[in-house]
């Protein structure tokens, strides 16, 4: 996709169609009947799992399930990381990630992910996928992805973040919303980075799986360390986004 060679940007192309289609359904239709959308009103996003990796996959806040590694070689390692100082983090090989299943933990089409991580490819000419709503059911290239040192929301073409906001060899906070009418942001260590419309729906989580760290069959990842990993059931505002970052992330 990303070299912009025929075979990459057909497969695109074809799904955008499809999705286009999804997409003139009513949002109601695409919502999740059995997620906690009826908090949402006035209240704000809700936190819904917390993982820490402090040497299980679990959830800080009950009620969510553990994460799944996909592919082999995760492990627990300790690390320094912004904000947390000496914390547990699991360090992950290139083409392996982890996968969590969303489906009456947070809405499919309008939630956040707030997600402390690095990648070896930082700095490098190389894309690396960090959000993965889409497969398997539809094997794409749209989401995040990590180019350089910056973030890049891949949705049939690329919207580039801003240069210089990830540093090589240090940990990032990315936080990725999406609300109801299908707005996407994204930001970077609590700042305000990438702003998209999701016309085509394809940060709408799909079978109700959410993978990290996993490209579709294009193998556009890289190895990395992740030391946490929040999801809320709605969209964090700007501000919210901010607090959360300065809380210490
Ligand atoms: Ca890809
Ligand atoms: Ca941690």
């Amino acid at each position: 996709m990303m070299r912009r060679t025929v075979t990459r940007l057909l497969a695109p192309t074809a799904t955008a169609l499809g999705l286009l289609a999804a997409a003139a359904l009513p949002l109601a239709a695409q919502a999740d009947a059995g997620a906690t959308t009826s908090h949402r009103a006035g209240s704000g996003a809700k936190l819904k799992a917390d993982y820490h990796f402090d040497g299980n996959l679990k959830s800080s806040v009950s009620g969510a399930p553990r994460l799944r590694n996909v592919g082999i070689g995760n492990v627990f390692h300790r690390d320094r990381v912004p904000g947390e100082g000496r914390t547990k983090v699991l360090k992950f090989p290139n083409g392996s990630g982890l996968k969590v299943h969303t489906k009456g933990l947070i809405p499919s089409s309008h939630y956040s992910v707030v997600m402390q991580f690095r990648l070896a490819t930082a700095g490098t000419d190389e894309y690396a996928r960090i959000l993965n709503p889409t497969l398997p059911a539809d094997d794409n290239d749209n989401g995040l992805y990590l180019y350089n040192n910056y973030l890049d929301l891949y949705d049939v073409t690329g919207f580039e973040g801003t240069e210089g906001t990830v540093t090589p060899e240090k940990y990032v906070e990315v936080a990725f919303t999406r609300n109801t009418d299908g707005k996407i942001r994204v930001y970077a260590n609590g700042e305000p980075d990438i702003k998209h419309a999701d016309a085509d729906s394809q940060a709408v989580i799909q079978n109700h799986l959410l993978r990290f760290f996993v490209d579709n069959s294009n193998d556009e990842t890289s190895k990395g360390a992740v030391s946490r990993i929040r999801l809320y059931n709605d969209a964090l505002t700007a501000k919210k986004v901010k607090r959360i970052y300065q809380q210490g992330h």
